[in-house]
């Protein structure tokens, strides 16, 4: 069959700081291509609609697949779904990812006929029964799958993520994928799932909180055939394994690889390990994100971090000894008034780090989208964007925004400060020699993408497609939480 695979446009404020490849949807489109099927992909991160309907009407596709990582992408998916289905009746149009997982019978019901069906959970195992059933028949009974008929049976999962590899081959544009000066980047993946369990996260619940690691020759491998000279570590806490990030920076020492690594991790794990990361400075690590999320003991027990200030100060120190340039989030609540910004922003100066802030958000897949207790003031998918107010804020929404916005521009003009600025032009230098542009244009963006005008004006656009309103969900069992459900060993998982 012909498979066309899509990924929706970058969200308004990743597109200042970063833009990194489709790594799922690559991993879906190998999954395919092994099985006999031509596969194609559109980014639209860095295509556009023109380049998508070409590629439609040239390659005319039996099957069309949209990757849903983000709440926020999901009425442009529709959209693409429309588009597809009024073009070409016969194509059969699903919808898989991190974020529709969890909303999969609504965003079926929103897109009226469009959409096929919706994929719950990884999309390796469930592209390959699924294309086989379009053509054979019984869609409704591929493990994952959500149609009009209701939900088939529980989603599969991947017994080892060595395979497949990643269709890198099928994403153009590449020298567009970026992050900050790592221009350009390319991304690997050497774990998937993570045990902890942060109240704010869906990461956990994803993968029902399994974990399992790719072995250090496969790793290794598909690190030596990427060919950017940076690289972005997707996984959701590096190295909580020391043996397996040893094993991996053995593997990439004797092949004599080196390139420059960004990743994220916990402050504890980082203090835990050391020495792993240490060994991977000399591999090329150069920048770390570190989840912060507050800084003091009673944000972290709110959101269970399970980590205390002191041990994330300490990691800090650790990471500056190192050498690594740490980029750390925090997480606003809407509540804050404008005392706890300038407290915020009293911090943010103080430290050497990029403080990077996001808005707590309630999502689906989360244990806060069952407990937090306050309502929603909204529910247009596009606000759900971490960077949005989804909650009643106590200051005024505008002068929410202005808070936020002024503490994101003090700390943005502290990095472009007099020192920064030239390291900046140094890296820039080297960049634009080399023909890569994506850092510079970061530099200049901040004051058009971050405008608190704009984002209180995000607010007023009509909404065609709604969120569904949170369940009361007794979330004792967090199992009822999760995607994956099955027990981990019947789901052949490493750990
Ligand atoms: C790496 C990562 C990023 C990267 C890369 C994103 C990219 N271009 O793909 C960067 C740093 C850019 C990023 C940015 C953001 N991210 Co992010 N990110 C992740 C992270 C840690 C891993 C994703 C990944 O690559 N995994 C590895 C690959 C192999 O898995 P995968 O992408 O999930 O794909 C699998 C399945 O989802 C499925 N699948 C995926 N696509 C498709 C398509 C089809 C058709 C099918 C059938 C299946 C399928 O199959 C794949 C293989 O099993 C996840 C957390 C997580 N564990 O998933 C958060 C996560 C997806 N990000 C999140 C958020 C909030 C953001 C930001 C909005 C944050 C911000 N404001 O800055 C931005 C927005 C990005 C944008 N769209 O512009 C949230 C999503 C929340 C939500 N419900 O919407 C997550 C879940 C983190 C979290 N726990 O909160 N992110
Ligand atoms: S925030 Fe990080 S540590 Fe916490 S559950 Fe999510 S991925 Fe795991």
């Amino acid at each position: 069959m012909r498979l066309l695979l899509v990924h929706p446009s970058a969200l308004m404020y990743s597109e200042i700081f970063l833009r990194l490849e489709p790594l799922g949807l690559e991993r879906v489109a190998g999954a395919a291509r092994d099985a006999g099927h031509e596969v194609r992909i559109v980014d639209l991160q860095v295509s556009n609609v023109r380049e998508l309907a070409r590629e439609f009407s040239s390659f005319r596709p039996d099957a069309l697949g949209v990757s849903l990582n983000y709440l926020a992408n999901i009425p442009e998916a529709i959209g693409i779904a429309h588009s597809a289905k009024r073009a070409s009746p016969n194509c059969f149009v699903f919808f898989g990812g991190h974020s529709v997982s969890f909303v999969a019978e609504d965003v079926l019901a929103q897109a009226e006929g469009s959409v096929d069906a919706v994929v719950r959970g990884e999309g390796e195992p469930a592209v390959v029964s699924l294309l086989a059933a379009v053509q054979d028949g019984g869609v409704e009974k591929v493990p994952g799958i959500v149609t009009q008929a209701g939900r088939g049976p529980g989603p599969s999962m991947l017994h080892s993520i060595d395979t497949p590899v990643p269709a890198r081959d099928l994403t153009r544009h590449r020298r567009r994928y970026f992050i900050g000066e790592l221009d350009p980047c390319a991304s690997i993946e050497f774990t998937r799932g993570c045990p902890w369990d942060c109240s704010f996260c869906s990461a956990w619940t994803f993968y029902g909180r399994s974990y399992r690691k790719a072995s250090p020759e496969a790793a290794g491998a598909e690190m030596a055939s990427i060919q950017e000279p940076n690289v972005f570590i997707v996984d959701d806490v590096a190295f909580i394994r020391p043996e397996h990030g040893h094993a991996i920076a053995a593997e990439l020492e004797r092949r004599r690889i080196r390139k420059h690594y960004y990743l994220e991790t916990r402050s504890d794990v980082l203090l835990r390990n050391e020495e792993v990361f240490q060994r991977w400075t000399r591999l090329g690590l150069k920048y770390m994100f570190l989840g912060m999320e507050a800084i003091d003991a009673e944000g972290l027990d709110l959101y269970r971090k399970r980590v205390s200030p002191d041990d994330n100060f300490r990691a800090l120190e650790v990471a500056r000894r190192l050498g690594i340039n740490v980029a750390i989030n925090l997480i606003v609540d809407p509540a804050w008034d404008e005392e706890r910004f300038r407290v915020i922003r009293d911090f943010a100066l103080a430290v050497p780090e990029i403080v990077h802030l996001t808005v707590m958000t309630p999502y689906p897949g989360t244990e806060i989208w069952h407990t937090e207790s306050r309502r929603l003031t909204t529910r247009d998918y596009r606000l759900f964007d971490i960077q949005h107010a989804v909650v009643p804020t106590t200051l005024p929404l505008d002068v929410f925004y202005r808070e936020l916005v002024k503490t994101q521009a003090v700390i943005n003009r502290k990095h472009l400060g007099l020192r920064t600025a030239a390291g900046a032009l140094r890296v820039l230098g080297g960049n634009l020699a080399r023909g890569q542009t994506n850092f510079a244009r970061m530099l200049w963006k901040f004051n058009r993408v971050y405008n608190p005008a704009r984002q209180f004006a995000d607010h007023q656009r009509q909404v065609r497609y709604q969120l569904p309103l949170p369940q009361h969900l007794d979330v004792g069992d967090r199992r009822k939480l999760y995607v994956h459900s099955r027990p981990l060993r019947e789901a052949g998982t490493a750990e």
